[in-house]
């Protein structure tokens, strides 16, 4: 198997929220979510991811001005640092406003599709943007998750969707050059739908931009380790989230970012992915004896 050259860059997590799925709750303050996007820089994170809505399946949004309220300090004092931050919003206000407080990268789960002026804000920035496969705002997006094989199922469906929102970023004066797109794992999919875009990512990739993926402690990981009666819980999915890193890194399709929770897991496994995978004479000769 030929890796990618290109090592996938890792994206943070830091959820400023009461209710994400992963680790709601554990981040609400300020500094505790401060001292945590430092950590996970110090683990090795090459961008730090900050939102402050969860789309946990079933959520209900925040008022904007709550999500500002949540993310605004994090990303002032992480950008302050030297940190690359992303912020994960879906919202034109709260992206503008976090990229003047020095975020670059506009993490959209919904690829412009929740809030008509996104695309404008973007074009007018030199933000890259990150276009997620999106169907529904998270309180609905269960009843979405349904692909028809008479369409070529789910990863021709999430390829002719990606490719419509590629055109309209384009047409709203969005420089190709930096958007990023993501399938959405578990966003209006179920798992077996996840796994197919996994397998699929070649497909995707055929649409000629990075890809970001985004599988970290989500349901399809829980299933396939839990029981019948119940998913493997949340706080139990890093090691499964940590294969998925070491696979992305050694499939053949080139993964432009990978976003986590346990940086540190997915550092090390990149770090024995590269050591194998370097193209320089390894050190066969060298004895530890
Ligand atoms: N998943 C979540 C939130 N934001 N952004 C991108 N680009 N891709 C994702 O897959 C993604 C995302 C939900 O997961 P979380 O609650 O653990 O943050």
């Amino acid at each position: 198997m030929t890796p990618p050259t290109a090592r996938p860059r890792l994206l943070g997590v830091v959820n400023v929220t009461p209710d994400s799925f992963s680790d709601g709750g554990r981040w609400t303050d300020p500094e505790s979510a401060i001292a945590h996007g430092r950590q996970l820089v110090e683990d090795g994170a090459d961008i730090v991811d900050v939102g402050g809505e969860s789309t946990r399946p079933g959520a209900t949004r925040p008022l904007a001005a709550e999500e500002l309220a949540r993310v605004l300090p994090v990303i002032e004092a992480l950008a302050a640092d030297g940190a690359v931050v992303s912020v994960d919003t879906m919202r034109a206000d709260v992206a503008e406003r976090a990229l003047e407080a020095g975020a670059s990268i506009v993490n959209d789960v919904s690829g412009g599709l929740a809030d008509d002026r996104m695309l404008a804000l973007v074009a007018g920035s030199e933000a890259t943007y990150v276009a997620m496969h999106w169907r529904a705002h998270a309180e609905h997006m269960r009843d979405f998750a349904t692909y028809d094989p008479e369409d070529g199922g789910v990863v021709s469906v999430v390829r002719e969707e990606l490719a419509r929102r590629v055109d309209a970023i384009e047409a709203a004066g969005v420089d190709l050059d930096r958007v990023v797109l993501d399938p959405g794992l578990g966003f209006a999919k179920r798992p077996e739908h996840d796994w197919a875009v996994l397998r699929g990512l070649d497909v995707l990739h055929g649409l000629g931009l990075p890809l970001l993926v985004g599988g970290s402690r989500k349901s399809f990981l829980g299933r396939l380790l839990g029981s019948q009666a119940a998913l493997r819980p949340v706080t139990e999915r890093d090691p499964a989230t940590t294969a998925l890193t070491t696979w992305l890194a050694v499939q053949p399709t080139p993964v432009w970012g990978i976003r986590v929770h346990d940086v540190r897991a997915s550092r090390d496994a990149l770090a024995v992915v590269e050591r194998l995978t370097a193209r320089e004479p390894d050190d066969a000769e060298e004895t530890t004896r």
